[in-house]
């Protein structure tokens, strides 16, 4: 049994996250959580809102409340919205938490020990019109690197490059487009990266097996030269640089947000469960108010920094899912401060790194409202729909685009016709035939034969590319698993042969009944709520979903006859015409 510790990018607090959001970093993370759960290693999956910066500022104000109410309120709709699509991180923590508080200063005082900070009177945008500070990303302007017009100050989405707002060229406020701005003095902190450069090369030229997309930004970065990064700002909202010189300046959110995945896992350790609460009777208790803490010594058994700190972490395997965007801060940025604070920190050993999920080959976005939200997407659809669509889309090797017709017709081929078809045809049939119960009677002959022989080599080949994170692939073979149900039914013909040979017919449905069973094991990490639906119509608890090792010819033979079963209710309902045409009329499509 290992140890896995993964974490996927922490969805921004500004506003309920879209698609392209999901399947670039929190799905597939929980796709890989579950399939290592599975197959019975010790995973610790921690997620949480990344709360600071002017965004959520902004998106607060906009909202009408105060920045610590409205993430407040955020992070719980994000975290019942996470659930509603089965994301089973172990916590959903929040990074603005006291322990995200404290750990953030650590480090930074840990780097300073080390060398590697350094003050420095910085420039400073200073919006005339708007009387205030800009933060960089509220800055606007033309890409030195590439030439893109809509480059923000903090990074150029067109080329990924990572910018000061001093180097855009004719630069305006984003906030009113006011171009009257002037620099100001401000005192800062800078983390010396320029000093670490060697060192995150050899580590990462260390790491041979990671993604090209990955491996090729993180040179990329440093081939460029890698400049000291400023990480405190003229903001309110944030985590209070605790030094002298700087009163009202806090954390640039970049810093704080990786940090996060160490503060979450200690929110773990020390978070008080909806169970404890219920305990202690305290009507109205709030499982995320640190406040009942004292009141008992819970989570002593869960030992936060045996995942992350030292010897004790050492067996531990660390894996990222994140968009393409957020590379650089997890291959250089977090990194530095981990290995810059020359405390033994657990780095992360791979990295899963997404392009973009495209709607209709345009940009999904969150401040022009444009594709399909986490909530809509809900409302719409079971949550195993989209799920299912956008794993076997996952845009891996390039962009990927959704379109209404391309999901539709995805579902109703391989969830409705191949997957649900089968289940649903062949439990019917049994029923109908044999009552509610495995039937007994004949032998293996070739189909049966043969079915073995496919399963064997598609089982491990679909294992192993879910081990390599390899989601289209590994999905083309699941479907594959499923489509192998049907082919073989087409060859056993049990409703053709039970007239004449009812023995026949009944091997034919017992093997189709147990070859459900390990459907519904191998789909789980996938589409775990249609996998639980079809494991409770076999009667077999979810308890028994380990991942297959045996051979495939006792997996088939495990479910014997007398078990019961029940014909479950249409597993996958077909989407109509009309609701295509619906839902592109109300989000929009073509373009
Ligand atoms: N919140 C993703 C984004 O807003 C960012 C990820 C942080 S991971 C530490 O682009
Ligand atoms: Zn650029």
């Amino acid at each position: 049994m290992a140890r896995i510790l993964v974490t996927s990018a922490l969805p921004y607090i500004n506003g309920v996250k879209h698609l392209g959001n999901l399947v670039g970093s929190m799905l597939p993370a929980d796709v890989y959580a579950r399939f290592k759960r599975a197959q019975g290693h010790q995973v610790l999956y921690i997620c949480a809102t990344d709360e600071h910066g002017t965004p959520a500022e902004l998106a607060a104000l906009a909202a009408g409340r105060d920045v610590a109410t409205f993430c407040k309120e955020q992070h719980l709709i994000q975290k019942e919205i996470g659930e509603g699509f089965g994301l089973s991180w172990d916590y959903f923590g929040r990074s603005s938490s006291p322990q995200n508080h404290e750990l953030t200063q650590h480090f930074c005082r840990k780097l300073d020990e080390a060398g590697l900070i350094e003050e420095r009177i910085d420039q400073q945008v200073y919006s005339i019109d708007d009387g205030r500070f800009l933060p960089d990303r509220y800055i606007e302007g033309t890409c030195p690197k590439c030439g893109y017009d809509k480059a923000r100050g903090d990074q150029c989405e067109n080329c990924t490059s990572l910018l000061d707002p001093t180097d855009l060229i004719d630069p305006r406020s984003a906030v009113s487009g006011s171009t009257n701005l002037e620099v100001r003095d401000s005192k800062h902190l800078y983390l010396r990266q320029s000093q670490m450069v060697d060192e995150l090369r050899a580590w990462i030229n260390s790491k041979a097996d990671w993604p090209n997309l990955v491996t090729s930004i993180a040179n990329k970065w440093l081939d460029e030269g890698l400049q000291d990064r400023c990480i405190t700002r003229d903001l309110s909202w944030g985590i209070p640089v605790d030094r002298e010189g700087f009163e009202g300046k806090v954390f640039y959110v970049w810093f704080d947000a990786p940090i996060e995945y160490i503060a979450a896992t200690k929110e773990w350790a020390e978070a008080i469960t909806d169970d404890d609460v219920a305990d202690m009777q305290i009507p109205g208790g709030d499982p995320l108010d640190g406040s009942y803490r004292e009141v008992v010594g819970f989570g002593e058994e869960r030992d936060w920094q045996s995942w992350w700190y030292g010897d004790a972490a050492k067996d531990v395997t660390y894996v990222q899912f994140m968009a393409k965007d957020n590379i650089p801060f997890h291959t250089v940025g977090f990194p530095v401060t981990q290995m810059g604070s020359r405390e033994p920190w657990k780095v992360v050993d791979y990295i899963k790194g997404f392009n973009w999920l495209t709607y209709y080959g345009g940009k999904f976005s969150t401040s022009q409202k444009r594709g399909v939200f986490m909530d809509q997407a809900l409302e719409i659809l079971p949550a195993d729909y989209w799920r299912y669509y956008l794993m076997a889309n996952a845009p891996e090797g390039s962009d990927s685009s959704f379109t209404w017709d391309h999901f539709a017709g995805t579902i109703n081929k391989d969830l409705a016709d191949v997957l649900g078809n089968f289940v649903n045809r062949i439990l019917r049939f049994t029923k109908s035939r044999f009552g509610e119960e495995v039937p007994a009677g004949g032998e293996w002959g070739d189909a049966e034969e043969n079915l073995v022989a496919e399963l064997d080599q598609r089982i491990a080949s679909y294992t192993a590319y879910m081990e390599g994170m390899e989601y289209r692939k590994a999905l083309s073979e699941l479907r594959a698993i499923w489509a192998s149900g049907n082919e073989y039914l087409t060859v056993a013909e049990p409703w053709a042969k039970f007239k004449e040979n009812p023995d026949a017919a009944a091997v034919g449905v017992r093997t189709g009944i147990n070859l459900i069973r390990l459907i519904a094991i191998l789909s789980h990490p996938v589409i775990p709520t249609i996998s639980e639906n079809i494991l409770s119509a076999l009667k077999v608890p979810v308890s028994e979903l380990a991942w297959p090792t045996v051979p495939v010819e006792d997996l088939l033979t495990i479910l014997q006859p007398e078990h019961g079963f029940e014909v479950p209710k249409v597993l996958v309902q077909k989407i109509e015409d009309e609701h295509i045409a619906e839902w592109t009329e109300r989000f929009g499509g073509t373009e």
